[in-house]
């Protein structure tokens, strides 16, 4: 059994509700999700777009390997109406985004997925979802807990939603 870390994201549609439907959608996949952060809005980070996000960062017990889990993770978005997928840090606005940040300690390198999430440690929108569900929790490739790496990147002014 690992304790995986997920990072949610949305900006279209109502927002709210497309994030309440992803944790429900993966609680049926996965199990009862055992820890979800507040909606935290945030603003397109890395792309252009007048449509703000909300965030927010779950926590699963999961048997699924890696790989399985992003099955999942991708079975969810689709169901939720997601079509595109963003590559090579071109993004766009997305009714869901399913990001795996963690899998316990585990550091996975494949060609389709690669954990801890590469781009997690610079990014507000999940550090400050996650510190509140996950603050002592270390990142593995760093060797340092997410509320250190939060402090280091420093905060955002992010306004609770919930
Ligand atoms: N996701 C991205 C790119 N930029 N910005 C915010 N604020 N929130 C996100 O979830 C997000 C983003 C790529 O998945
Ligand atoms: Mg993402
Ligand atoms: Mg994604």
């Amino acid at each position: 059994m690992a304790t995986v870390y997920l990072g949610l994201g949305t900006n279209i549609g109502n927002r709210k509700e497309n994030l309440t439907r992803a944790i429900e959608a993966l609680s049926l996949a996965l199990g009862p999700c055992t820890a979800q952060s507040s909606f935290i809005e945030t603003a397109p980070w890395g792309f252009d777009s007048d449509n703000p996000f909300l965030n927010c960062a779950v926590a699963f017990e999961t048997e699924l390997t890696p790989l399985l889990l992003l099955d999942t993770t991708e079975k969810v978005e689709r169901e939720l109406g997601r079509t595109t997928k963003s590559s090579g840090g071109v993004y766009h606005d997305r009714v869901i985004d399913i990001d795996i940040l963690l899998y316990g300690s585990a550091i996975v390198e494949t060609p389709r997925l690669t954990i801890p999430h590469p781009l997690m440690h610079l990014r507000n929108f999940v550090l400050e979802p996650l510190a509140e569900i996950a603050p002592h929790t270390i990142h593995p490739k760093t060797g340092k807990s997410i509320e250190q790496l939060k402090t280091e990147l420093g905060c955002s002014k992010m306004v609770k939603k919930d």
